[in-house]
């Protein structure tokens, strides 16, 4: 050691050395998940041959010409997607039926062959044109069970997948999520064959060589399955994530086999696992509709914005992404009915988020990291994810307090961990101060990327987060305050 940094180090002890932030507790997410844990919100477009024919799950025989959408807009779809607050939207390129919505050269069966736009026409190429232009971004489903194609179970047709899938990462600009479907019913048509195929799900597919592929062509793109890598089916189709919904989880397979998209204890999705192997954070997918394909007899049965609302509370408040299927009609539009549902409840989510009433509020709390600026509980309080309130290593159970100067009145509370820090909490309560003394208002367990507390209003000029049980230090980037205009919320 020489005599400079001695004395370096000396000065540096004298002033109060800076402390350092705390270790990572557990797995933590990659750059790209982060970006991604920024979305929330975003649309799935479910459009094939089976909008035509009125199905759910095509049978792979639908004659090519059967897709004519007479109206087909995709910057409409984009601005009411955008509108609505959606951040992307992922198009089946390919369903179950196989029909292709771009003119892949591998395959007569898509929109090459169909009398839209005299066969010269691309849904693939006008929707991520539309995202671009619109400023949302774009994403691919595309189907790995595929009930035309004739060599479907054979190994000629991962190799088919695989030119698809490379097709669709190279010609399209930046894909920023690709969604793998575990689903497989066996049966289809399969170029004549008219037949079931069952294929073993764990190996037919050669995901890991998949996987390596998306990400040499599109290093940024999230993929999803049941097993990831970068976000896990949530486990159901209606609307929800678990409470708590953990972004760590190790997925389990079935029948003794390791764990394979189609293949895995599903149901574990909803809630994650503390502790778990991977960062894997849920994604909840569901139609506004009852199915995924436009129907004209569902017209009526579009979910209210009521309804979207509390799907949005149930998973983007549960710290999961919000999927929500728009599916375009035989005009390729978006209809009026889901349009207006859609609108209003974009208009209610801006509204309920516009004004942050614990900003510039004095916040104090029980401990600070190494007294340090740096870790101060105001910067849970401003707006910017990426800083926040922390104690000492020791510390795990500790509480911050927001001083409103006058009382406000709030009925929604949002919270956020520093996510690069891992799940830290397992345990929080929230109070108010009555005048006299706090009361608790809420009470939950884990907080991940966002936990959104929707409850009675309350008008208080004090309120308290307390960490009940932590398994590392506390590291909290948002405590907010906001008001919802509602009638009921029991829709
Ligand atoms: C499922 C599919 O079978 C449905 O048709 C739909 O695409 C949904 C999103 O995933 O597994």
């Amino acid at each position: 050691m020489t005599l400079l940094t001695i004395a370096l180090l000396t000065l540096e002890s004298a002033l109060g050395a800076a402390v350092e932030p705390p270790q990572p507790y557990g797995v933590v997410p990659s750059e790209r998940q982060l970006k991604w844990h920024e979305l929330e919100f975003y649309g799935f477009v479910h459009f094939t041959t089976n909008t035509f024919t009125d199905k759910e799950w095509g049978y792979g025989d639908e004659s090519p010409e059967l897709f004519h959408p007479s109206d087909f807009d995709a910057s409409r779809i984009v601005g009411i997607a955008r509108e609505a607050g959606m951040k992307g939207l992922i198009l089946t390129c390919k369903h179950h039926d196989g029909f292709c919505l771009w003119p892949s050269q591998y395959t007569e069966h898509s929109v090459a062959a169909s009398p839209w736009r005299d066969g010269k026409g691309d849904v693939v190429r006008e929707l991520s044109d539309a995202c671009r232009d619109g400023g949302i971004q774009f994403g691919v489903y595309l189907s790995p069970w595929d009930r035309n194609h004739a060599e479907y179970g054979k190994p000629a047709y991962v190799e088919y997948y695989r030119n698809q899938l490379r097709e669709l990462l190279t010609n399209y600009g930046p894909i920023f999520e690709v969604w793998f479907d575990g689903a497989n019913g066996g049966d289809g048509w399969y170029g004549g064959a008219k037949e079931k195929r069952t294929i073993d799900r764990s190996t037919y597919y050669g995901w890991e060589q998949t996987w390596q592929m998306v990400r040499e062509l599109q290093p940024e793109a999230m993929m999803f399955s049941d097993v990831g890598p970068d976000i896990r089916w949530v486990g159901n189709e209606s609307g929800y994530a678990g409470d708590p919904c953990w972004a760590t989880y190790t997925p389990r397979g079935r029948d003794g086999k390791p764990p394979c998209p189609g293949r895995t204890e599903y149901k574990d999705g909803e809630n994650g696992t503390r502790n778990g192997e991977y960062w894997m954070p849920a994604e909840v997918d569901v139609s506004i509709r009852p199915g995924w394909f436009y129907h004209k007899k569902e017209d009526d049965k579009v979910r209210t914005p009521d309804n979207l609302m509390k799907l949005y509370f149930e998973s983007v408040g549960r710290g999961a992404s919000f999927l929500l299927n728009l599916p375009p009609d035989r005009r390729g539009r978006i209809h009026e009915n889901d349009a207006a549902s859609l609108l209003e409840f974009g208009r209610r989510l801006r509204d309920l988020f516009s004004t942050d009433l614990a900003q510039g509020a004095a916040a104090s709390a029980s401990n600070v990291r190494g007294n340090d600026e740096r870790f101060e509980p105001s910067r849970a309080l401003d707006g910017d994810r990426n800083t926040y309130w922390c104690t000492d290593d020791a510390v795990n159970t500790a509480n911050m307090t927001l001083d409103l100067d006058k009382p406000v009145t709030f009925n929604v509370v949002s919270l956020r961990e520093y996510l690069p820090l891992g799940l830290r909490v397992d345990d929080w309560a929230l109070d108010q101060w009555d005048g006299t003394d706090w009361r608790e208002f809420a009470k939950g367990t884990g907080i991940g990327n966002r936990r959104l507390l929707r409850g009675e209003s309350i008008t208080t000029n004090k309120v308290r987060l307390r960490i009940v049980k932590a398994t590392a230090c506390p590291a909290i980037a948002e405590v907010a305050l906001y008001v919802e205009a509602r009638g009921s919320f029991s829709d």
